[in-house]
């Protein structure tokens, strides 16, 4: 706990927030720190909101024209903060195979699928994401998360984000990528490139935490460089 207490404040004076930690059993699927030293707490770092962002911006990365600028900006944020901690540095994005930070999230803090797929937040809504995580010799000693009984989707009758994509991208089964992608790439799909995907602004919790106009068009950006 103590070393989660200096992760917390080194993280966050590099603009990322401890989004939660657990102790990690075998079906997490959460590797090795050293061979043969099993990972005894597992803590997710990330964004929330609208901080963090700024950090990144005004990084080297965020202007050196290489590809990847964010990934690589958490590589070197995440490492650095592992080292110290003399952890193992995990990336959502270090794959395929993907590392499943979805299901970690689930077990690090309240956080549950919304019918987009992405996990909603009971204070962030859909307005956070994990930027890596530290795995910890250390056993996890602190408390599990509170959770409250439903989540949001749980008592929204109308599900807006279902019906707001134009191209009907999200059936509520799946997101279909391509078609969203192909509308991305007309003129008709300026709005969303500049100010974020429709059916994740619908959202009506936390609309207040929505990414800024930089921060939507940069990760709509990053998502269609991706696809080609
Ligand atoms: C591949 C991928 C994509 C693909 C495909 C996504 C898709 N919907 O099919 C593409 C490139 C299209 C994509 C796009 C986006 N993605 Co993406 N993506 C990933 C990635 C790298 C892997 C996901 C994966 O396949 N994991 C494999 C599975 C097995 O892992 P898992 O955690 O065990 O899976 C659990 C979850 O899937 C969860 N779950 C999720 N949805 C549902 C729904 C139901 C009904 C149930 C029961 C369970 C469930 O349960 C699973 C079992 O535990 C993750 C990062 C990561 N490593 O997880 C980000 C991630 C999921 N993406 C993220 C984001 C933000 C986006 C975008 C908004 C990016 C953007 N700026 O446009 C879009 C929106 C996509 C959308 N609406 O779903 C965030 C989500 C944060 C959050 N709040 O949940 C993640 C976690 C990355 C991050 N750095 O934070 N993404
Ligand atoms: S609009 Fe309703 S169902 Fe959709 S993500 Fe938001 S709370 Fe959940
Ligand atoms: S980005 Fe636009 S086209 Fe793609 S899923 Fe969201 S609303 Fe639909």
């Amino acid at each position: 706990v103590e070393a989660l207490r200096r992760l917390t404040g080194a993280a966050a004076s590099a603009g990322l927030v401890l989004r939660g930690a657990f102790a990690p059993v075998v079906d997490d699927g959460v590797p090795e720190v050293r061979a043969g030293m099993p990972a005894g707490t597992l803590a997710l770092l990330g964004f929330t909101g609208r901080e963090g962002f700024p950090a990144f911006a005004a990084s080297p990365e965020a202007h050196d024209g290489v590809a990847h600028p964010l990934d690589r900006w958490s590589r070197r944020i995440v490492e650095a903060l592992a080292a110290e901690s003399g952890g193992l540095a995990l990336f959502p994005f270090a794959g395929p195979p993907w590392l499943p930070f979805q299901r970690w999230a689930m077990r690090a803090e309240d956080v549950r699928p919304s019918p987009l797929g992405l996990l909603i937040h009971p204070r962030w809504g859909l307005w956070h994401s994990y930027r890596g995580s530290i795995a910890l010799a250390e056993p996890y000693t602190g408390p599990e998360p509170a959770r409250a009984a439903l989540g949001p989707c749980d008592t929204c009758a109308r599900r807006p984000c279902l019906s707001a994509c134009p191209v009907g991208a999200f059936t509520g089964e799946g997101y279909a990528v391509d078609t969203c992608a192909t509308y991305l790439r007309s003129p008709e799909g300026a709005d969303c490139m500049e100010r974020g995907c429709l059916a994740r602004r619908a959202c009506p919790v936390s609309a207040e935490h929505a990414h800024g106009p930089g921060q939507a068009a940069f990760g709509m950006r990053a998502f269609l460089a991706a696809r080609t």
